[in-house]
């Protein structure tokens, strides 16, 4: 069953590919720890999530002086509203109220520093792997923005003028292989399909094959998204990843989740039988711009031990950022 919701009037592949709306929005995506348009652009997109953290602290600490239980416990309910996590609100609350801070005010600053050591942790790992051409398998459930994040991948790259050629390995979905197409010719990456229908396995490892014999620097690999739980996707997700490193040794390079934001805690199971099934190298968040759930970030970097590598923050080619924990939370707070 897909429970992507669909525009009636549009075909999938237009509805999945908005376009640049300005030419400001059409320009190059700026690079991460660079501009202050990076940051810029970060707040703006997570003004929902940053309104319910930040009108929620009003509201709690408004009038107050004093540290008491009742404000503890107000605060940890904010926390777990924006998707924290309940024990990682615990965990906060605990460090508070074990703390020497007496005064309101401080709290804010040391739930900052809290919460940027946890999301410090797993997202300084480095990349494990420079070799060329560098395989990226990317996979998660259907909807939560796979292919959208292949494209504005493929375009990062390109335009740092690396050679890209994306597989089309989805052939579950009708008009997966049209939407991926597009992305291709935007983002100026070469692509490797076969019909629909045809084995996802097997496109891989034409895609592998052709981006080693045409020295590629990048193979993106789009996959199927249906429910987690069912065993056929996860099947089929191993036997492509058995077929990439029969190719290559050692690739995929990189298995990248595609969580979405707003599923909230839903994404940590997803994430946990991802990686039970396919040993996950790394996680890409989408839709933190369309969601006050951003708390999520915190809680999948305190409970997944594996690098948050990027966030989705938009439907655009330019809406993907390289995750910064110190910048999220300058963002956050
Ligand atoms: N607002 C917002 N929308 C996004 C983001 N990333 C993806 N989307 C939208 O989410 C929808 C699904 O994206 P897809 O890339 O088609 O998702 P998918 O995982 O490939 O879906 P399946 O192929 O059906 O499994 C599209 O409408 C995208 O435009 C994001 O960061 N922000
Ligand atoms: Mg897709």
């Amino acid at each position: 069953m897909i429970f992507r919701k669909s525009n009636k009037n549009k075909s999938q592949a237009e509805t999945a590919l908005p376009l640049a709306s300005s030419d400001e929005e059409k320009s190059q995506p700026a690079e991460p720890n660079e501009s202050s348009g990076y940051l810029r652009r970060l707040k703006d997109r997570l003004s929902k999530t940053r309104k319910t953290f930040s009108d929620g602290f009003d509201k709690i600490f408004a009038g107050k002086k004093q540290i008491d239980d009742d404000l503890l416990e107000e605060l940890e309910e904010l926390l777990i509203t924006s998707d924290i996590g309940v024990q990682t609100a615990l965990t906060l609350i605990e460090k508070i109220s074990s703390s020497k801070i007496t005064d309101v005010d401080q709290i804010k600053s040391l739930l900052k520093d809290e919460i940027l050591s946890i999301l410090q942790a797993p997202a300084s790992e480095p990349e494990r792997s420079m070799s060329s051409p560098r395989v990226i398998m990317v996979v998660g459930v259907n909807g939560t923005g796979k292919t959208t994040t292949i494209g504005k991948l493929a375009a990062k790259a390109t335009a740092s003028g690396k050679k890209v050629l994306i597989a089309a390995a989805d052939t579950f979905r009708a008009a997966a292989i049209e939407q991926l197409m597009i992305w291709a010719e935007r983002a100026q990456a070469e692509i490797v399909k076969h019909k629909e229908t045809a084995d996802p396995a097997a496109v891989a490892f034409d895609a592998v094959e052709a981006a080693s014999a045409r020295g590629a620097d990048m193979v993106l690999i789009d996959t199927a998204g249906r429910l987690h739980t069912k065993v056929n996707l996860m099947e089929e997700l191993k036997k492509i990843k058995r077929t990439i490193s029969k190719k290559i040794p050692g690739a995929p390079h990189e298995v990248l989740l595609i969580l979405d934001a707003t599923t909230g805690q839903n994404a940590l199971s997803q994430a946990q039988l991802f990686n039970d099934a396919l040993g996950i190298t790394a996680l890409a968040l989408t839709k933190l711009d369309g969601t006050a759930k951003g708390g999520i970030v915190i809680s999948i970097c305190s409970t997944l031990k594996i690098p948050l590598r990027y966030i989705g923050i938009g439907e655009k080619i330019e809406d993907l950022q390289e995750f910064d924990a110190t910048q999220f939370v300058e963002a956050l707070f």
